[in-house]
């Protein structure tokens, strides 16, 4: 790694005027080479095609594997199209069981990094370089994407930010480190956290307990700042009447120390 390498230089081509770029490309690539990038789709038809080609063009080299998530829509055959592989589950496990079969897929096929990538194209790919880094550096197990650290200006609906606001604090006090953005989805994962996830991961709501869970087995999980924009079409699943249970639900899990059906 060329840590003490100045952002622009030479061979930081991947994001230009990059502010935090210490890989060179062919550092990059060779990450890439060996780099599953999990995306988690349900009825994502009209936007995960350029989620895909947007994967290929700034991640050169990874493989892209959407998880189809029983979608009522032609999400499958777009993806295809556009040159992922595509795992179809029969029927809707909801986020965490679609995104723990690219995990379990990353294990067995021998991936040393997974980044995972919502299919709604809020999650930018030119982005995850920021992640890769950090998981190369060795100083992380799990990189989390943050929205809330700094770059760019994403507006969050005012309930939705309140309630990520208390998530953050109980998830900073379950996981003893200060996390700004518990609900992302957008992460990297070295093999440690791969394995670790193939066999404990969060059925429902997985983004926030998971922290948890790979705190509670030893893992270290870290933030970086990224850009991330609004969801092109459709609307998020957590929303209304939904989104109460989500915050009782969680909340409950982690104030009682049950996270993801175990007890911490
Ligand atoms: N809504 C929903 N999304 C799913 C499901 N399974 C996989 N996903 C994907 O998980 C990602 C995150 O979901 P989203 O609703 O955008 O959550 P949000 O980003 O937290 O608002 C998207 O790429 C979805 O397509 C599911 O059962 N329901
Ligand atoms: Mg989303």
């Amino acid at each position: 790694m060329g840590a003490e390498r100045q952002p622009g230089a030479p061979g930081c081509v991947t994001v230009p005027m990059c502010e935090y770029c210490t890989m060179t490309s062919e550092e990059l690539e060779t990450a890439y080479a060996s780099t599953c990038v999990v995306v988690p789709a349900f009825n994502e038809g009209r936007s995960i095609a350029s989620v895909v080609h947007s994967i290929k063009e700034h991640m050169p080299g990874a493989t892209v594997v959407v998880v189809n998530d029983g979608s009522h829509d032609d999400t499958a055959q777009r993806a295809r199209e556009a040159g992922a592989t595509v795992l179809n589950l029969v029927i809707n496990l909801g986020i965490g069981g679609a995104v723990q079969t690219g995990f379990k897929f990353a294990l067995e096929r021998g991936f040393t990094f997974v980044i995972q990538i919502d299919g709604d194209g809020q999650h930018d790919p030119s982005e995850s370089r920021h992640l890769i880094e950090k998981l190369v550096d060795g100083g992380a197990d799990i990189v989390i994407g943050s929205r809330w650290l700094g770059r760019g200006d994403y507006v969050a609906a005012r309930n939705r930010r309140y309630g990520m606001k208390i998530l953050e604090s109980i998830v900073s006090w379950r996981a003893g480190s200060r996390f700004t953005d518990t609900t992302s989805g957008f992460r990297a994962l070295n093999r440690r956290a791969i394995a670790l996830f193939s066999e404990h991961y969060p059925r429902d709501y997985p983004e926030v307990e998971s922290i948890v869970v790979a705190h509670h087995y030893g893992l270290t999980v870290v933030e970086v700042p990224v850009l991330m924009k609004q969801r092109e079409h459709g609307e998020s699943s957590i929303r209304g009447l939904k989104s109460l249970y989500f915050m009782v639900r969680i909340t409950m899990g982690l104030m009682l120390g049950v996270v993801g059906g175990e007890s911490q």
